[in-house]
């Protein structure tokens, strides 16, 4: 009986009476009628719906099978590890499996027999679903704790990494970090990134087994010891920057960067008792439905939120078809006890019959037009209903006019093209001889120089003759004694010095033929 009292305090904050209802049917004055509330699932074991990844490949042992010895016993090297006999295999779906009492079932890397070559591996577990942590993250680490690991998580199924905490015997010396504790860190440093000696120094594998990420810690910082002010930790999360995604992730990944070494350096002669073994990676956390479901289930392999107040998606992250005369909004905890729902409207509900598609939150009456007109379309949208592209975008075809991003940047080359303007299908207007969607290419006969020009020369029909070779289609390059825009003309023609067998008449008459027209060519420049 004490042992239950005991549980269910430990559980209680985290169990978390409110939000867990998302609407109810009440009586008023008014008649019978629904209410909603902000809501959110229940914390859950995450293990049990995750994909993980091992890297590098070839990182398991067993293959080919392998012996190893534990720190505690060095010279009695006659453990195997196999991974073509079950019971000597160590494969990572061991991290996550029910374990009998007492009975550890584990991943095993090969053993560190590169060494000084680091010995690294990640290991990288996936929801495909943003999670919400409501709980420590435990590694168990049978044989002894890495000396040097760190987790990294992604917000955006693996797209982008960023550090989550570092561990370390000597957090200066791995990482150029000072030590800190999470117990140290105040109301205004609750999301910082530490680096923690904690959980890395030898103290005995089998005494100190336990990596954790520490998130009862941090919520302590706002809600107390024993987490009693659970209220106060949901104001925090609603009003401080960064602090709700410091908890939510897609995807972690712990790097192991170097493994127990028992206390003392590294003995080259026995490399079989330096390795990683992991049994169990407990995530304790809940599906993120931004406060609009308290129901996640698991569909097809995926964990998917079953969505209230007309929202829809695998996070209840935007609002259900014809529910979208607001922009969509996450739930609330405040005001406290009960949240506020921020539920999708249906069209009509709100503002009359102002549609925005979900670009616009305020609509305004012109009086002199006697029109209802949507203010302040976001999205690069506008229009009376936000339903047109500002110019300088266009309207993805395929995409909702509900939609983000329903109009995409015309981006037309500046040089390129006449304006800034494209038609339905994204092309731009373009300048003579440029071409391209966004007019960034030239047609044929034309080249590109900060602009589309024609074509000097070419190997078709612009070829330079005598000889001359055609640069980037932009000048023929003439050979001595050769000149003109094709090198179709000798230098002989005009220069009567180099020329010999020319009658002095007729190129006296050519001279004085260039002159005038040199001197026309001055009228016409000086003009
Ligand atoms: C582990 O992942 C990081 C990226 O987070 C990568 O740079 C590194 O090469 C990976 N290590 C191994 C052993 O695959
Ligand atoms: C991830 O989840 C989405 C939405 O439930 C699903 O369509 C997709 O197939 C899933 N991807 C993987 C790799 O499981
Ligand atoms: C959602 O839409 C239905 C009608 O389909 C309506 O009955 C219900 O009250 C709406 N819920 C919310 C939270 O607005
Ligand atoms: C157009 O919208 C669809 C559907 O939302 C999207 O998949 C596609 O990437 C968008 N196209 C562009 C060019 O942004
Ligand atoms: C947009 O312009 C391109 C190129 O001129 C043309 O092929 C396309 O049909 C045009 N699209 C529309 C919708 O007018
Ligand atoms: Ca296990």
């Amino acid at each position: 009986m004490l042992h239950l009292v005991a549980f269910l305090l430990h559980c209680l904050p985290l169990a978390m009476g409110h939000y867990d209802i998302c609407k109810s049917w009440v009586t008023t004055d008014d008649g019978p009628s629904w209410e909603f509330y902000a809501c959110q699932p229940k914390a859950m074991r995450m293990k049990e719906y995750v994909t993980v990844r091992v890297d590098p490949p070839g990182i398991t042992c067993g293959d080919p099978p392998e012996r190893f010895c534990t720190h505690e016993n060095p010279y009695l090297c006659s453990d195997e590890c196999d991974a073509s006999t079950p019971d000597l295999a160590h494969p990572p779906k061991l991290m996550f499996d029910k374990e009998d009492e007492g009975l550890a079932t584990y991943w095993q890397s090969v053993t560190w027999s590169r060494y000084p070559e680091p010995l690294l591996a990640n290991i990288t577990l996936s929801w495909n679903k943003s999670i919400e942590l409501t709980d420590d993250i435990v590694v168990t680490f049978e044989y002894g704790r890495p000396t040097i690991m760190m987790l990294e998580k992604s917000l955006d199924n693996g797209r982008t990494w960023h550090p989550y905490q570092y561990y370390a015997d000597d957090c200066m010396e791995a990482f150029g970090m000072p030590a800190r504790r999470v117990r140290d860190l105040s109301t205004t440093s609750a999301n910082r990134i530490i680096c923690t000696e904690e959980y890395s120094r030898w103290a005995g594998s089998k005494k100190e087994k336990n990596v954790r990420l520490e998130v009862r810690d941090r919520f302590a910082i706002f809600a107390g010891q024993d987490l009693r002010n659970m209220d106060n930790l949901y104001t925090r999360l609603e009003s401080a920057k960064g602090l709700k995604d410091f908890f939510t992730m897609t995807d972690l990944r712990m790097r192991l960067l170097r493994p127990a070494l028992g206390g003392t350096y590294v003995q080259r002669e026995n490399l079989y008792k330096y390795f990683y073994a992991v049994s169990n990676i407990e995530v304790t956390g809940r599906c993120k439905c931004n406060l609009h479901a308290n129901l996640c289930s698991f569909k097809e392999g995926s964990l998917q939120c079953e969505c209230e107040h007309n929202t829809t998606g695998q996070d209840c992250g935007k609002c259900k078809k014809n529910f979208r005369t607001r922009s969509w909004r996450a739930g609330s905890y405040l005001p406290l006890p009960n949240g506020s729902p921020n539920a999708c409207a249906a069209a009509g509900s709100a503002f009359g019959n102002c549609e925005c598609y979900g670009h616009s939150n305020r609509c305004s009456y012109i009086d002199f037009l006697n029109v209802v007109t949507c203010v302040s379309c976001k999205h690069n949208t506008r229009g009376q209903h936000c339903q047109h592209c500002r110019l300088g975008f266009y309207r993805n075809g395929s995409a909702e006019l509900d939609d983000e991003n329903v109009c995409i940047e015309c981006n037309c080359n500046q040089i390129g093209s006449l304006h800034d303007r494209c038609n339905e299908t994204g092309y731009c207007e373009c300048r003579e001889g440029a071409s391209g969607p966004k007019c960034d290419d030239c047609l044929p006969n034309y080249y590109w120089r900060q602009g589309c020009f024609p074509n000097v020369c070419d190997e078709e029909l612009l070829i330079c003759q005598n000889g001359g070779t055609c640069y980037q289609n932009q000048r023929c390059i003439c050979p001595a004694g050769y000149k003109g825009v094709l090198c179709e003309q000798s230098k002989c023609d005009s220069d009567n010095k180099a020329c010999n067998s020319a009658s002095s008449t007729y190129l006296s008459l050519t001279f004085f033929l260039i002159s005038a027209l040199s001197l026309q060519l001055r009228c016409l420049l000086d003009f």
